[in-house]
């Protein structure tokens, strides 16, 4: 094991930390077991939850307008490693990273996914990009691209999505997500039935090259690039498509791509009743698809979010296995400490679900007791969780202060002066 970080250093920040935080542990467990709660059980719970980074978040990003580069960033999928590497030494809690194609192209994916191992990392799922064009490519997907008016286009799309499931059978992956960017920008501008079915057939290509224990996650998504309509446009598109192509194709839910204002707890009973739910892109957003870190505005609905997987996970249907992975644009801050705060926040979000009294919670749901089934959620939700995630952290090798351990690695100043600059230029993620 190579990973970047020092353990004495992690092992001097927490020897700072270690008497608090007991004694913070002792008394939040004394409390959770006056209403039957055992701390120790919430504690190997979250020890055992996990999230996927994407590689391309460990990059800052940018916005239509421009992006700001900082000195240290990485610039190739092995720096990427490397940070995301620090995330999961401190965090604990981000142990596969989601490589993106064809950004992150290798000539040796069995030496990236050794390399990975070596850090401390595996992967989750593959991405693939058909939502801009590269260079030397021969056909644009300027005018779409799995729902493309043009065969040809149609088929390049299909063909990258089938080599992206060969990648990651290399690295170790059993998902592919797909997003397109497909969509129009005027009313008229193609037809909404027959893009659809373009795309459905050429979905089904895709979907019949998946390996039997791989599945096909759908990521909808409700304006942008497309501005008057996208082809999978929401979770009822999204839902219809992935029950047509067959049970291996699931919906996946990123919490910016709905209009304002959506239930998207509602969405995700929804999705898991019918055995859709596969995967979760965790970020927060304050008027459209801002991309921000997750629960840096609306921690509530996070925690309503989660309520609804822990539901989901103690009544699993059809099974229950969704991928999370954050999925943020990081423009202003260092990408490790966003996803470092991010990590803990969605971490923190789980924790209290698990705090939910259920059986007070569905006793008065069946009893039209509002107030208390509200409160069942307000008790949990109020709760600061903090000192579990933080002993979990440290019992696994974790910082108890993971952005305190950052700071004093000094690791974004050292990698300024090993790694090259990185261009101006936009930068949407
Ligand atoms: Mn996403």
């Amino acid at each position: 094991m190579n990973l970047p970080l020092s353990a004495e250093l992690i092992a001097e920040t927490n020897a700072r930390e270690v008497a608090a935080l007991e004694d913070d542990y002792g008394s939040l467990g004394r409390k959770l077991s006056r209403s039957g709660i055992d701390i120790d059980a919430i504690k190997h719970r979250v020890a055992n939850f996990s999230v996927a980074v994407p590689s391309w978040g460990a990059g800052r990003g940018g916005t239509r307008f421009a992006k700001f580069p900082i000195a240290g960033e990485p610039t190739n999928i092995h720096e990427k490693l490397e940070d995301c590497a620090v995330i999961q030494q401190l965090s604990r809690v981000t142990p596969r990273v989601s490589p993106h194609f064809p950004w992150d192209k290798v000539s040796d994916y069995a030496a990236l996914r050794e390399e990975a191992a070596s850090l401390g990392l595996g992967f989750d799922a593959v991405n693939s990009n058909t939502f801009q064009d590269q260079p030397g490519q021969a056909h644009s997907y300027s005018t779409g691209s799995l729902s493309s008016t043009v065969e040809a286009t149609r088929q390049q799309a299909v063909e990258h999505n089938i080599e992206c499931i060969e990648i990651g059978r290399q690295l170790g992956s059993t998902d592919l997500t797909v997003w397109v960017g497909d969509g129009t920008n005027f009313p008229g501008q193609q037809d909404f039935a027959r893009s659809l079915d373009r795309y459905l057939d050429a979905a089904a290509q895709v979907y019949a090259a998946l390996p039997g224990d791989w599945r096909m996650l759908l990521e909808h998504k409700m304006f942008e690039p497309a501005f008057y309509s996208t082809v999978i446009s929401d979770w009822g598109s999204s839902i219809l498509a992935a029950q047509e192509l067959g049970p291996k194709a699931k919906c996946l839910v990123d919490l910016g791509h709905h209009a304002p204002n959506v239930n998207i707890e509602q969405i995700v009973a929804r999705l898991h009743r019918f055995g859709k739910l596969g995967g979760f892109h965790f970020n927060d957003s304050k008027y459209g698809d801002d991309d921000l870190d997750s629960g840096s505005i609306n921690p509530h609905q996070l925690f309503l979010v989660f309520n609804e997987l822990v539901e989901a996970e103690l009544n699993p249907r059809d099974g229950f296995n969704p991928s999370y992975m954050i999925d943020q644009s990081h423009n202003v801050t260092d990408p490790i400490e966003s996803m470092l705060s991010s990590a803990e926040a969605i971490s923190q979000c789980y924790a209290k679900a698990l705090l939910v009294d259920r059986q007070a919670l569905h006793a008065a749901q069946e009893a039209n007791d509002t107030m208390m089934a509200f409160q069942a959620l307000r008790r949990a939700y109020t709760i600061d969780v903090a000192p579990i995630l933080a002993m979990a952290r440290m019992e696994a090798g974790g910082a108890i202060d993971v952005l305190t351990a950052y700071r004093d690695s000094q690791w974004r100043v050292r990698k300024a002066q090993e790694r090259k600059a990185v261009g101006l230029g936009a930068g949407i993620v």
